[in-house]
């Protein structure tokens, strides 16, 4: 993500020629001033969240067209910003001394059936965990293939059992900042918060990972448990929830809160709408050595989501 006054470490994403091979460099004079090798790193990173495992695979969610990015890829190139804002940062940084167990979830406000339960209760009652195999594709234009563990958060939320008056859903990340270094810095205004319309938090595809590749989540990614929102830019999936709550009015999210010019609420994916300093058009491949893809209308779900949007106006409700 970026902010309007670039500061070196946030250089643009987007003028990304030899970016790929700029970041593993990066990543690599990172790790050294560390002093720590790709070993070492991989027995040190935590895993959270066992409830629900071997997932179920669930085959209406796995196109196979969609090639998974590796899980190498997948777990140390990540942005959380409460971790650092380099993308190899979290994956050390959420792996020192931050713990994930145990973890109290709430569903709360404009609900009859308020709930506050440890996340493995939760995916309990969720009646354990499936995999779908999602798109992920992040506002500064790089895509990755994801095969998500978890389920579908309309579950979540019916279990609650909205009141009438709710028309929206806050998701809160946790404030600790004894644990997280960005917190500290303030890098961003905290706690983390996103959000969506009811109606698109009850569809189909919105869903809460606790799990990647049918393991647990690793912390870098969120745990241990985040919103996958696949339809929209990378940053409405808000990671390591502690707070979910139904309201009646539209929530303002963190990136919005910071730059509403460049970050509104809705966030769809969209190839015609460019952000004000990079073009939406296409995408750049993480793994996928030096090579670029066509980004698709809604992320390639335009059939699940397009319905939702029905005489918005797509340019304005960014
Ligand atoms: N709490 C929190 N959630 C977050 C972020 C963050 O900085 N903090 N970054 C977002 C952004 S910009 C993206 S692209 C995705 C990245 O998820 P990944 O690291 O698992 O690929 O997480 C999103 N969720
Ligand atoms: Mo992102």
């Amino acid at each position: 993500m970026l902010i309007r006054t670039p500061q070196d470490w946030e250089l643009p994403e987007s003028a990304a020629t030899p970016e790929s091979l700029y970041h593993l460099s990066k990543r690599r004079d990172f790790l050294k001033a560390l002093g720590v090798g790709g070993a070492a790193l991989a027995a040190r990173e935590a895993l959270a969240a066992t409830a629900g495992f071997p997932s179920k695979v669930n085959a209406d969610y796995r196109d196979p067209a969609l090639k998974p990015t590796a899980y190498e890829h997948i777990t140390s190139y990540n942005n959380f910003y409460e971790f650092g804002t380099d993308k190899a940062e979290p994956k050390v940084l959420a792996n020192r001394g931050w713990t994930t167990e145990p973890w109290t979830v709430e569903v709360t406000g404009l609900v009859n059936n308020p709930l506050k339960l440890d996340v493995n209760e939760v995916v309990k009652k969720m009646g354990g965990a499936e995999q779908r195999v999602y798109r992920l594709r992040c506002v500064e234009a790089w895509s990755m293939v994801v095969p998500w563990d978890g389920f579908q958060l309309s579950k979540l939320i019916a279990l609650a059992d909205p009141k009438s008056e709710a028309k929206f859903v806050t998701f809160t990340t946790f404030l600790d900042k004894k644990s997280s270094p960005g917190q500290r810095q303030g890098n961003l205004p905290y706690p983390y918060i996103e959000g969506l319309r009811l109606d698109e938090a009850m569809n189909e595809l919105s869903f809460i990972a606790t799990g990647i590749y049918g393991k647990p989540i690793p912390h870098q990614n969120g745990a241990p448990l985040r919103l996958v929102v696949p339809w929209k830019y990378g940053f409405k999936c808000i990671k390591s929830i502690v707070k979910i709550e139904l309201t009646d009015k539209q929530p303002l999210n963190t990136w919005q809160v910071l730059q509403a010019r460049e970050y509104g609420f809705y966030a769809n994916v969209n190839p015609q709408v460019d952000h004000p300093r990079w073009t939406q058009a296409s995408e750049r491949v993480i793994g996928g050595g030096l090579g670029r893809q066509k980004t698709l209308m809604f992320n390639g779900y335009e059939q699940q989501v397009a319905s939702l949007y029905t005489g918005m106006d797509l340019r304005k409700n960014y």
